[in-house]
């Protein structure tokens, strides 16, 4: 077993509203990341998560439970704390305390359900702590969850903060990719999480061109020097958007969206790997000190996926 040290250690919680479906993506992740060999469901109470009785019988969370992951990130192996939290109000005290040592979250929602008074609050509670956060929309195996009506609801509620790095490829209304909007290619699922590259769908191209020319505005914001790049019609490198990009999420400033679907384990370690790269410590009782890794080790899932 590998020993890490604090640098390579990342807490990052799962959040939002009961039966979004944060088990059921952590039980994925474990999958995609080698924990367990075989994928457990909550309806058949086999989780690593919900382990305790009550949990089985009752079909969710009752207690925050802690998934080790180990993840291969670019600068070596890093240990993912994965903290999933109950969505039932009656146990909010479980999802502060797990906030309270978080250095980022992952807000679960399930695409058909929308918006809901756990992701609300889930939300209200990344404000409070100023956790960066992404927002992992799942149920997108559902053929009638809207992806696109999601985020026009998230915008509205949530603000322009709200930035889908992801546009999903559906084939006979079946979920079997997605664009990565900031690298603009087309990835299909083959196995689980793993894809292939693909063309980018035709009929994808009118929405890719809104999100990504938000994207792109919101990397022209990094700085004045930018600012007037933009103005002037240049280009940026795809380095140069990664980069302000990470910059906008660790400030807050940008929310990324992603999605995909528990069930299918169709999470791939895009659900951790841009928020679980900022590692943050304590240094006296009211205040918070981020420290980053180099450049290169942050974003990957964006630049490489
Ligand atoms: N079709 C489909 N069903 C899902 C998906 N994710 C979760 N579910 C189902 O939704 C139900 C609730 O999922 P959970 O993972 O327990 O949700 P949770 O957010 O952990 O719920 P709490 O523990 O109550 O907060 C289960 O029956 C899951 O099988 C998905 O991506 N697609
Ligand atoms: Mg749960």
């Amino acid at each position: 077993m590998n020993v890490y040290g604090t640098k390579q250690i990342r807490n990052v919680v799962l959040l939002g509203h009961g039966g979004a479906g944060k088990t059921t993506a952590a039980e994925a992740l474990a999958l995609v990341t080698g924990v367990t060999k075989r994928m457990g469901k909550v309806t058949d109470g086999n989780t690593i998560s919900d382990y305790d009785k009550e949990e089985i019988k009752r079909q969710f969370s009752i207690s925050t439970s802690l998934i080790p992951l180990e993840y291969n990130g670019e600068d070596g192996p890093i240990k993912i704390n994965l903290l999933d939290t109950p969505g039932y109000f009656d146990f909010v005290g479980e999802v502060e305390e797990a906030i309270s040592v978080a250095d980022a979250a992952i807000i679960v929602v399930n695409c058909k359900a929308g918006i809901e008074v756990g992701t609300e609050k889930a939300w209200e509670l990344c404000e409070q702590y100023g956790l960066p956060r992404l927002i992992f929309v799942t149920n997108m195996d559902d053929d009638h969850a809207s992806f696109r009506e999601l985020i026009i609801k998230l915008e509205k509620r949530f603000g322009r903060k709200i930035a889908p790095f992801q546009v999903p490829i559906r084939e006979n209304e079946k979920f079997v990719g997605f664009v990565n909007v900031v690298k603009m290619k087309g990835r299909r699922f083959t196995n689980l999480s793993d894809y292939e590259e693909c063309e980018i769908p035709e009929y994808t191209k009118k929405n890719l061109g809104i999100v990504r020319d938000a994207l792109i505005e919101a990397v022209a914001e990094t700085s004045e020097e930018y600012m007037e790049r933009y103005f002037s019609g240049e280009e940026f490198t795809q380095q140069e958007i990664s980069t302000a990009l990470r910059e906008h999420v660790i400030d807050g400033s940008i929310v990324p969206v992603l999605m995909g679907s528990g069930v299918n384990a169709q999470v791939s370690a895009i659900c951790c790997r841009p928020l679980t790269s900022i590692s943050r410590h304590r240094t006296n009782t009211s205040a918070w000190v981020w420290t980053f890794p180099p450049a290169s080790a942050l974003w990957p899932s964006i630049t490489t996926t």
